[in-house]
């Protein structure tokens, strides 16, 4: 049976071309520094991020553990959103290895934190208070409907930051969706961030890895977090050369997602079962609720694996279909006609 697969842009297998890519990719031992295809991904994110350099680690959660241990000590806090993947999906790692405080402020349906509350949680010089150190943000906003936050919004954190002396840091796992939706160059909308982690393994199809992007100063820091993580990997080439080519080949491509997530969430607002947030769907994640009390989504999403498609249930009555690389205009339509016979 065909399986269209939208749990996650995590599912996607490597391209025959990175497949050919690893299997030809120059090697070396990368804690020696001496791997030169590691060396040529680290030297192409950093360029395309318009930072001074950059860091291959192992996933997205590593390299927002790898920001947030570098950038701050223990005690220190961290405003991050309350739907925040840091927050919500990384297992408290902030804390449980860095000692760090998370302190959260609310996430509104579009993955912005206001202004105003952001300040309003920034703590003052008292003996009693941890030392707010840093601003983490998301872009695209994973549990907020996959929303890119835009220039202006990022440009206000900015002038925030500043005026408490505070870092930014960005988990930039998708911010390639984010640059496609707003059609803006990325360097804009990462120019604010002392760090910046980005992934090369969700929509991007490479099979393993992510980016950390900053000042020469604090990848060399982020060098020495991540080996006392146990990152510092070896001949990592292999997995680099895929990434290099989900960099070049993958990143232009990301707006057919795009469309075929909208043509999606349209499909889905047509049947009185569900509930979606049209406005919201702007890249490729889309969210939508059951709006009937005899189905779970568990149960629908069970239904439809029977049909042969694979979504997320993430709440009491959500669940998440993401749309990636392998999922063709056909498969849209198949999805459609599964719903349509899963709720008729
Ligand atoms: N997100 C995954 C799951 O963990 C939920 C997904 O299927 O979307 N930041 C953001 C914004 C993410 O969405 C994810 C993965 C990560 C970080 C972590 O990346 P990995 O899985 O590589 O550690």
């Amino acid at each position: 049976m065909k399986v269209v697969d939208l749990r996650s842009d995590t599912i996607t297998k490597p391209t025959p071309e990175m497949r050919r890519a690893m299997a030809d990719a120059e090697v070396g031992d990368d804690v020696f520094g001496e791997d030169p295809t590691v060396n040529r991904l680290e030297d192409m994110a950093a360029d395309l991020l318009g930072k001074e350099a950059a860091l291959f680690v192992s996933s997205g959660t590593m390299g927002n553990l790898v920001s947030l241990l570098t950038q701050c000590g223990r005690g220190d806090e961290v405003i991050l959103g309350d739907q925040s993947h840091i927050f919500f999906y990384e297992q408290g790692g902030l804390s449980a290895l860095g000692g760090i405080h998370p302190r959260t402020v609310r996430n509104q349906s579009d993955g912005t934190m206001h202004p105003d509350e952001i300040e309003s949680a920034i703590r003052s010089d008292n003996i009693h208070f941890p030392r707010t150190r840093l601003i983490a943000l998301e872009n695209t906003h994973n549990r907020c409907n996959g929303n890119p936050l835009s220039s202006s919004y990022l440009q206000n954190i900015k002038d925030l930051a500043q005026q408490h002396r505070l870092k930014i840091h960005i988990d930039g796992a998708r911010i390639f969706h984010a640059a496609a939706a707003l059609d803006k160059p990325v360097k804009e909308l990462v120019s604010m961030a002392d760090s910046v982690t980005f992934c090369l393994s969700k929509g991007l199809c490479a099979p393993v890895g992510s980016v950390v992007c900053g000042s020469k100063d604090f990848i060399a820091k982020a060098r020495r977090t991540r080996k006392v993580l146990g990152g510092g990997m070896r001949q990592a080439g292999v997995l680099a050369a895929a990434g290099i080519v989900a960099v070049q080949r993958m990143i232009n491509r990301l707006s057919e997602d795009h469309l075929n997530a909208r043509k999606l969430a349209e499909g889905l607002a047509s049947f009185e079962d569900l509930a979606v947030d049209l406005e919201h769907v702007r890249t490729n994640i889309v969210f939508f609720q059951i709006a009937r009390n005899d189905l779970t989504p568990a149960e629908l999403a069970e239904k439809l694996k029977m049909e042969g498609v694979l979504l997320l249930p993430t709440g009491p009555r959500q669940l998440r279909a993401v749309t990636h690389y392998y999922t063709g205009k056909g498969d849209i339509d198949y999805t459609l006609e599964a719903f349509g016979k899963v709720l008729a």
